[in-house]
């Protein structure tokens, strides 16, 4: 058997339901137990070769059964930060991380090369950082809003640098205004313990939380608010207000009421991993009025009787129609896409056809 050392876990963020899926997965591991050391963790960093996880009471560095790693390779998942399993193993022989708990929620995005990538697992919400200086971007921010719904992680938006900016609570209700009514949007000093107490119903023991946004948007400036610690935090470049990549992998950390925070580098790109289906549901207002629309298959661009024109913002409205492209576009198998090509190809060359049959 396995032992579960409720207290200890509780504090890297155990929840009933995660405690369940937990027994599931030991209880397929009970004759391994007999022979070696198995223990519950959860993991706080990945790195290149090897991984930190914690057990609730202390940090262990550990590898990763190559059986794990091409079983996880082939289904193009990999382990993330927030991961909860299985560790054989003790401090002398050295830690294998060995089963990995199915994830109950897990961000991803694409990389440059169209591939999966992991950001997190196990995630409650999603603070999106997001600067009043330049960093300000709803454009931006609806993207990221996108990835989080589809993920079913709550969203939470942070505009940070309250303190500095002349005129914050017109832009927080800018904000407000844009988005959809269910998401929260604060305006604060990531660096005030204001911050924290705006944030303590996203906190409370048990709750797993990211931070996401770009760099120097203050992410780890929050997150020192938030935990009492001290990551390192960075100046932002004042020729164009950009933040240096300070912090430069995700890491999870324990707040003193017992959430957990991750904290992450600022993200250069976010291309969408999603579906149609996912990326409407973070434009729900949008699809809800289509269908007041005169009509029926009104595309919302130059039809009379537009019910979405009329009322939400135009940039909104862009940038949904532009995400749904890019959604589409990434659907598409390497197949589709060559097939796409070569229609294309066939469609230019009768197209220049017909010019030299023009021009006689
Ligand atoms: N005045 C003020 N400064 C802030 C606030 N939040 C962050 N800063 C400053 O902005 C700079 C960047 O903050 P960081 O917390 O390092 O930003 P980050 O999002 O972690 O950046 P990366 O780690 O590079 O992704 C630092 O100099 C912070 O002191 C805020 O609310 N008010
Ligand atoms: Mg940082
Ligand atoms: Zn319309």
């Amino acid at each position: 058997m396995i032992n579960f050392d409720f207290a200890s876990l509780r504090l890297i963020g155990l929840t009933p339901a995660i405690a369940n899926q937990l027994h599931a997965l030991a209880a397929d591991y009970a004759d391994a137990a007999t022979d070696t050391t198995l223990q519950i963790a959860r993991i706080t960093e990945v790195h290149r070769d090897s991984l930190v996880a914690h057990n609730g009471m202390n940090t262990m560095q550990a590898r990763v059964l190559p059986r794990l790693l091409h079983e996880l390779a082939a289904d193009e998942d990999s382990l993330a930060v927030g991961d909860w399993g299985l560790l054989s193993g003790n401090a002398a022989s050295g830690y294998h991380f060995i089963a990995r708990m199915p994830p109950l929620t897990h961000l991803a995005r694409r990389n440059n090369e169209g591939r999966q990538q992991a950001l997190a697992s196990n995630i409650d919400t999603a603070l999106l950082v997001m600067g009043l200086d330049n960093d300000f971007n709803l454009r931006r921010l609806e993207r990221y809003l996108a990835l989080v719904h589809a993920a079913e992680v709550a969203p939470v938006v942070v505009l940070t640098k309250a303190d500095v900016h002349e005129d914050a609570p017109s832009r927080l209700a800018e904000v407000e205004q844009r988005l959809l009514a269910s998401v929260p949007v604060f305006a604060v000093n990531g660096q005030s313990s204001m911050a924290a107490d705006l944030l303590a119903p996203w906190m409370a023991a048990g709750q797993t939380l990211i931070l996401l946004g770009s760099s120097g948007a203050g992410k780890s400036t929050l997150t020192n608010t938030l935990t009492s610690s001290a990551q390192d935090t960075g100046a932002v470049r004042a020729s164009d207000g950009r933040g240096q990549h300070t912090t430069t992998a995700r890491s999870l950390h324990l707040c003193p009421d017992g959430a957990c925070i991750i904290d992450t580098p600022g993200l250069r790109t976010l291309q969408l991993n999603l579906d149609e289906e996912a990326l409407s549901a973070s434009f729900a207002d949008i699809d809800a009025l289509a269908a007041e629309c005169q009509f029926r298959d009104c595309s919302h661009q130059s039809e009379p009787g537009c019910a979405v024109r009329a009322q939400v913002d135009e940039d909104r409205l862009k940038n949904y129609q532009k995400l749904l492209r890019e959604t589409r576009r990434n659907q598409q198998t390497p197949l589709d896409r060559i097939a796409a090509r070569s229609k294309w190809k066939v469609l230019m060359r009768s197209v220049k056809e017909r010019d030299r049959v023009k021009r006689g």
